[in-house]
């Protein structure tokens, strides 16, 4: 994937990205000021930041694919699913309270999260490939929070904001993937109680496995594999639910177990 964008500008879109990141104080999309950008530069912002990040002194603990379902992409307007990084610091305990005061407008996603034993690597990476290398599946939900005011962006915006990735929660009880079918797998989202939303793991690309094969396929074009134990999260099974301090949310999966978390 080649950027058009010079490293000056994918500089300063990182400059601009990280304040937003760091202060939660929202910015406009990118492509308002550079109406060129493409995916290529979106990501090549994206490896800015997490090399800053890295040098900050935090750990890359693994990816997310974003946009994977029917129902993100249309609420989002968008039609082709991207990737993020993990990094140690956005890891929350399970039921543990997290903080808003540092977010502009979290919103929670329910998610499977793959955690593999062997590297994945190359532009034709498979289902079964995923499978074979995943130690084993469990529960998560992803806090997202664009930092783009009003949630409006594009593509190339989107992937710049590392897929709008802020923190992760994992839970309830790893399985083998063998012991399991991940294409129905049924999920039930509930907030302070109440059911906010419902599906089934298949809602993710077909195969939430595809989600992580798409991802290392991205990967590959950023000439970067996916090394063994890594923490993978595929995509929201629904569409990203807004939350607020006081907020409750609690991810009950068949065969998988529960996660939840609060929200202050
Ligand atoms: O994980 C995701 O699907 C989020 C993708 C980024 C778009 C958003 O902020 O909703
Ligand atoms: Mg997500």
């Amino acid at each position: 994937m080649k950027p058009t964008l010079n490293r000056d500008d994918i500089a300063r879109l990182a400059d601009r990205v990280e304040a937003a990141q760091l202060s939660a104080k929202p910015i406009q999309k990118l492509t308002d000021d550079y109406p060129q950008m493409g995916l290529a530069d979106g990501y090549a912002v994206q490896s800015e930041l997490r090399r800053r990040w890295i040098a900050r002194g935090h750990r890359l603990v693994g990816w997310k694919a974003g946009l994977t379902s029917k129902a993100k992409m249309v609420q989002m307007g968008v039609d082709v699913p991207s990737i993020g990084f993990l990094m140690s610091d956005m890891a929350r305990a399970e039921n543990s309270a997290v903080r808003t005061d540092d977010l502009v407008h979290p919103r929670v996603e329910c998610e499977v999260a793959f955690v593999t034993k062997a590297s994945l690597s190359g532009p034709h990476c498979t289902r079964e490939q995923v499978l074979a290398a995943t130690d084993f599946v469990l529960p998560a939900i992803e806090i997202i929070d664009s930092r783009f005011s009003g949630f409006k962006f594009d593509l190339a915006s989107v992937v710049a904001d590392n897929g709008s990735s802020a923190r992760f929660v994992a839970g309830g009880r790893p399985r083998a993937v063998g012991d399991i079918d991940l294409r129905t797998l049924g999920m039930v989202m509930e907030k302070n109680g109440e059911i906010v939303g419902l599906g089934a793991s298949g809602a993710v690309l077909g195969h939430p496995a595809d989600a992580v094969a798409m991802l290392v396929k991205v990967l590959s074009e950023l000439d970067e594999e996916l090394p063994a134990g890594s923490f993978v999260m595929s995509g929201g099974i629904t569409e990203a639910v807004a939350v607020k301090p006081g907020d409750s949310i609690v991810a009950r999966y068949q065969e998988l177990g529960s996660v939840s978390v609060r929200f202050i």
